[in-house]
């Protein structure tokens, strides 16, 4: 199938939009309203590695370990999930927060391997 130029490049544009919205969720995730925010545990990362709150906000987020061994997610290593297996998971609830911080697994090695995040406190719309 042969394209015209216009239409090459209505489809080159189509595929550059998806990527670039694609990529936004991958990067952020903002907590808002009622919902809960879910946070994947993977060996070794955590899905999304960056979650958006607003200054003074408090979050639900379910912490699902999706990996094949147990992790956690414990905010500046201390105050979070529990130890979950792998399949399990924890609704918990955080903030609200002044400034941002950092959250990482806290079974030895799992942090150095990749499994931390960021909460980023912005600042109310
Ligand atoms: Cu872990």
């Amino acid at each position: 199938m042969k394209l015209s130029s216009r239409s090459r490049i209505i489809l080159v544009a189509g595929i550059l939009a998806s990527v670039a919205i694609v990529a936004v969720a991958l990067l952020a995730t903002r907590g808002g309203g009622d919902g809960t925010i879910t946070i994947e545990l993977r060996d070794f990362r955590m899905v999304p590695p960056l979650v958006q709150l607003e200054r003074g906000q408090e979050v639900r987020i379910k912490v699902v370990n999706k990996g094949l061994t147990s992790h956690d997610l414990k905010l500046q290593g201390k105050s979070g999930s529990q130890v979950l297996p792998p399949g399990f998971s924890e609704v918990i609830t955080i903030g609200p927060f002044d400034s941002s911080l950092q959250a990482w697994c806290t079974i030895e090695g799992h942090r150095a391997l990749g499994m931390e995040m960021t909460f980023e406190v912005v600042e109310a719309r």
